[in-house]
């Protein structure tokens, strides 16, 4: 290429460079597919990497820092040695015994009977799954709800279905005053009612919320699936940390209220369901009638997901499934686990000032830094969002490293909602506990 630019630029006598400036001009322009600009920045890549230059203790990404549970792990290693079947490709919409005991397990809680091969899709994690869904059911000029905070891929997988994004944030109750639970955030039912228009197709919930660590009560949910039968409405339901609440909080399936089944698409993960997030295994879970659109989007992207980690998932679920609702059950004992760490951090927080929002489910804590004082006074974020700010000097110069909660809303809504930061407390006491000394430390300074 160079010594064809060299020849060309000597024959034309025109410097060579200016061929090759064209030349990239041109590149680039064919290069990007218009559906990828916009969407090219990523609070996830953007905050690990800072966090692991800075070395800092994390409390940013939500991956526990321990092992998944001695079950899981045999079923694992029991997978990979047992014959060559497991390290060849499976069934491509999900290994039948994972689909078998999915239908079995949530068709239990649902209260539909579930077929393993119509109504279940196995995926690349819930991301996967949530690709799927909108690439299969959103169109060009569908209006999608999406309530705020949101986990963030919603917007830019929107976006590039051809889709665009409505969004309504969740409020404190009283406005201005300090709320001090999650379950305190709320619709406003007249401004969602607002938001549902002939162009709307869906709406997409998070439950148990990340970051926020909201449940949404039956009659929130009633009220949600009141709108989407009316307005004939699909609604997404991402509910990832759904065995995680706390206090006597209960996760409800939308999917399980009446006319709610043939419009939900329920979205799981086992990285979030057994501690387990580099095995990438989520479903989706919906009445066949949506699973089929969703399931061509799957053969002509992964085709498959892993077989050996489908058999260990599978095993997982056979497990709980004998085992639910007594105490030996991993979904009792993790929350119950994760209730002690939450309340380790909360009170760390509030002891320095950071007034944390009480969650009532997953495992992630926010907390309130509009009284916190310190000199930003780096320059090269100069233009970034306050908490962006924050939280890159947190990690830099205390060395913990968070997210900042600006990056869950829309950019219309984030400047509201940008004085919080989020915390994911699924760690070790260890880290817990260095992350508490970092900011005991700091809180004796200010
Ligand atoms: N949906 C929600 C609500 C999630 O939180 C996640 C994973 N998020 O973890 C990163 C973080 O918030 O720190 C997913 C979907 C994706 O799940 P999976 O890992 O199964 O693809």
């Amino acid at each position: 290429m160079k010594r064809i630019i060299k020849s060309l630029t000597a024959n034309l006598r025109i410097p060579h460079n200016s061929i090759r400036n064209i030349n990239k001009t041109i590149m680039s322009r064919q290069l990007q597919a218009r559906r990828t600009v916009s969407v090219c920045k990523n609070v996830w890549i953007e905050f690990t990497q800072l966090a692991a230059d800075y070395k800092a203790v994390n409390l940013g990404q939500g991956f526990p820092d321990f092992s998944p549970p001695e079950f899981v792990q045999e079923a694992f290693c029991k997978a990979v040695s047992g014959g060559y079947q497991m390290h060849q490709y499976t069934r491509a919409f999900g290994h039948p015994p994972l689909v078998k005991i999915l239908a079995k397990f949530f068709g239990r809680i649902v209260g539909h009977e579930i077929d393993p091969f119509e109504d279940v899709l196995v995926t690349v994690g819930a991301y996967q799954a949530l690709f799927c869904t909108f690439q299969a059911l959103i169109d060009e000029g569908d209006e999608v709800i999406i309530v705020e905070p949101f986990f963030d891929c919603y917007q830019p997988m929107v976006k590039m279905a051809g889709g665009k994004a409505v969004y309504i944030p969740l409020r404190p109750k009283v406005e201005g005053s300090t709320v001090l639970s999650s379950g305190d955030w709320v619709l406003s039912p007249e401004e969602l009612a607002s938001k549902f228009t002939p162009r709307t197709k869906a709406i997409v919930i998070n439950t148990p919320n990340n970051p926020l660590g909201k449940v949404f009560k039956r009659e929130e949910l009633q009220m949600i699936a009141d709108l989407c039968i009316k307005h004939d409405v699909l609604c997404i339901s991402d509910e990832v940390y759904e065995w995680l609440t706390y206090d006597g909080n209960k996760h409800v399936k939308i999917a399980s209220l009446p006319g709610m089944w043939e419009r939900t698409i329920t979205i799981g993960s086992a990285g979030k369901t057994f501690s387990a997030t580099g095995w990438k295994v989520g479903w989706v879970i919906s009445s066949g009638r949506n699973i089929q659109h969703m399931k061509i989007i799957h053969q002509n992207c992964v085709y498959h997901c892993p077989t050996a980690a489908q058999e260990a998932v599978a095993r997982g679920f056979e497990r709980e499934y004998e085992l639910f609702g007594t105490p030996e059950s991993y979904f009792q004992q993790l929350p119950a686990m994760l209730h002690q760490k939450r309340e380790k951090l909360a009170s760390c927080l509030q002891s320095v000032g950071l007034q944390p929002i009480m969650p009532e489910g997953g495992y992630f804590m926010i907390s309130d830094i509009s009284s916190v004082k310190v000199d930003l006074n780096d320059q090269s974020t100069k233009d970034e969002p306050y908490d962006f700010r924050f939280v890159k000097w947190l990690t830099k110069e205390k060395g913990l490293a968070t997210i900042p909660v600006s990056a869950f809303y829309s950019p219309e809504h984030s400047t509201e909602f940008d004085k919080y930061i989020r915390f994911c407390f699924i760690k070790e006491d260890s880290t817990l506990n260095a992350a508490v000394d970092i900011l005991r430390k700091w809180g004796q300074t200010q």
